[in-house]
C-alpha cells in the first residue's frame, strides 16, 4: 500500500532540505517505496485533522491503510522494518544500527537544535551573544566524538543504515554554520550521503514542493 506522508506546504528553509519530512522521504528513497504527500500550513498543522495523525501538530506523519504514524525515527524504523535495504540482517548489527538511529536522534540532535532555536529566537535577547558560545560548545563536543568515532570509517558501522541516514539529515541541520566543516571527516560523511541517488531523489522532491516546479533529473 502506497503511505502518504506529510511536509510543509511552504517549508521555512526554503528548500534546504532540513525539515524533517527529508530523512522520510530518502528512506522512502532507499527502499523504493513510491509514496503520496500531503502538504500543510502552518494552521493546519494545529488543526484538530492533523492533530489526529500528530499529537503535537507537527510534520512527518505517515499513513500507510489503518496506520498512522508520527515522529521521523519512528516512521523510518517502521520503513526500515518492513523493507530490505536500511537495516542489516545479522541481529547483532542491526541492533548497532538501531542505536545509531537514538544517537543520531536523542544525542547529536538535541544540542543541534537548541543552538538552532537559540539563533532564530533570542537573538535580541541581551544575553543571547553570551549564551550563544556555551551552546556551540556542546554541539562541537558532540561532534568532536562522532568524528572520532567515524575514523575513516565511509558509515558509522559497516554498511550504510538507517543510523547512517537519520546522522546525515540531523548534521545537515548545521548546514552553514561551518560547525561540521571543521572535522574534515565528518564533511564527507555528509557529502557521501547527500551524494545517493535517493538521497538526491528525495531532495529534489522536496525542492519541487518549494519552487512548484517538477523535479528534473
Ligand atoms: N521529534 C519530531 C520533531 C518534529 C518537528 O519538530 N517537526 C518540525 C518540522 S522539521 C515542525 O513541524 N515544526 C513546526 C512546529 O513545531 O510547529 C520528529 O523527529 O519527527
Amino acid at each position: 500500500m502506497k503511505p502518504t506522508i506529510t511536509a510543509f506546504e511552504r517549508s521555512p528553509d526554503r528548500g534546504r532540505g532540513l525539515a524533517r519530512d527529508m530523512r522520510v522521504r530518502w528512506a522512502l528513497e532507499e527502499v523504493g517505496q513510491p509514496y503520496d504527500v500531503r502538504l500543510v500550513s502552518f494552521k493546519e498543522m494545529k488543526e484538530s485533522a492533523h492533530r489526529k495523525r500528530h499529537p503535537f501538530g507537527q510534520i512527518p506523519t505517515y499513513e500507510e491503510g489503518d496506520l498512522t504514524l508520527f515522529e521521523s525515527g519512528a516512521i523510518i524504523f517502521h520503513i526500515a522494518e518492513r523493507h530490505p535495504g536500511l537495516l542489516p540482517d545479522d541481529s547483532n548489527a542491526r541492533a548497532r544500527a538501531i542505536t545509531w538511529m537514538f544517537a543520531a536522534l536523542s544525542t547529536v540532535e538535541p544540542p543541534i537544535v537548541e543552538r538552532s532555536m537559540a539563533i532564530l529566537l533570542e537573538r535580541d535577547k541581551s544575553w543571547h551573544k553570551e549564551r550563544l558560545p556555551m551552546l556551540e560548545d556542546r554541539v562541537q563536543v558532540r561532534l568532536g566524538e562522532l568524528s572520532s568515532r567515524l575514523g575513516n570509517g565511509d558509515w558509522l558501522d559497516g554498511a550504510f543504515s538507517a543510523g547512517d541516514l537519520l546522522m546525515v539529515t540531523v548534521l545537515r541541520r548545521l548546514d552553514g554554520s561551518g560547525l561540521v566543516e571543521k572535522y574534515s571527516n565528518l564533511a564527507a560523511y555528509v557529502a557521501r550521503g547527500e551524494a545517493r541517488p535517493a538521497y538526491q531523489r528525495a531532495f529534489a522532491a522536496q525542492l519541487a514542493v518549494f519552487t512548484g516546479k517538477p523535479p528534473t533529473g
